[in-house]
């Protein structure tokens, strides 16, 4: 099922997010590629995630959300690689042809798919954790040794081309440095450094600061 929404096939994009969530990797990644967006603010306190007319948009009440030309795309990373893909004269993506295309996507699926779940469990361990071969990320020293390995040379994942796997990755290397879920090595250090500096970060959380500040009043 492709979620559209028949009335509003907009160009303007409407991102559904909280300042203090996931969120946040979409709003950063709109501010890198530099595109006019709305923001519908989401308010966990008040549950508004779970309001029916957001449930219809995303079944899980979850955000990222976002709306652009009618269709609704959810996912933190697919969100990232589709909004590289919508707006190629940003250049987050390296081209369909280009073989870089494959270091691309593997690390963006990576970060989803493996990253984020290990430092998740880091967090809050499971009882009974299933065995390494089995589990999608096998072990979190093995996610943390390939996260480093995906750093390097740097300065980003596809050497000097920072791209919207960078805004992935970094946001879960960021998220976990500030959580004390990831082992502080110098690289992730460096690396996210090197991320915060991104005038579009500086920008996504400037106002990220003033949507907290708005939904406390
Ligand atoms: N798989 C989703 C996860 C999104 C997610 O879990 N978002 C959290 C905030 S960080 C959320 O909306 N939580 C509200 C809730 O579950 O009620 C993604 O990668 O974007």
């Amino acid at each position: 099922l492709i979620a559209t929404l028949g009335a509003n096939v907009n160009e303007e994009i409407t991102l559904y997010t909280n300042p203090m969530s996931r969120g946040r990797i979409a709003h950063w990644m709109l501010e890198e590629v530099g595109v006019p967006y709305a923001i519908e603010l989401v308010d966990f306190d008040r549950n508004t995630q779970k309001n029916p007319d957001f449930l219809k948009l995303n079944p899980m009440g979850k955000v990222p959300t976002i709306v652009h030309r009618g269709v609704v795309i959810t996912e933190a990373a697919a969100i990232c690689a589709y909004l590289a893909d919508a707006f190629p004269k940003a250049g987050l993506a390296p081209a369909i042809e280009d073989a870089k295309r494959g270091t691309y996507l593997r690390w963006l699926f990576f970060g989803a798919a493996c990253g984020e779940p290990a430092l998740t469990d880091k967090s809050s361990p499971r009882t009974s954790p299933p065995p390494s071969r089995s589990i999608g990320y096998g072990s979190y020293g093995d996610v943390l040794n390939a996260l480093e390995y995906a750093i390097a040379p740097g300065p980003y994942i596809l050497g000097d081309q920072f791209s919207a796997a960078d805004v992935y990755v970094g946001s879960v290397i960021g998220w976990g440095l500030m959580a004390g879920s990831l082992e502080p090595r110098p690289s992730f250090r460096e690396y996210n450094e090197r991320l915060t500096k991104r005038p579009a970060m500086q920008r996504m959380n400037a106002k990220c600061q003033e949507l907290a500040q708005q939904l406390k009043t």
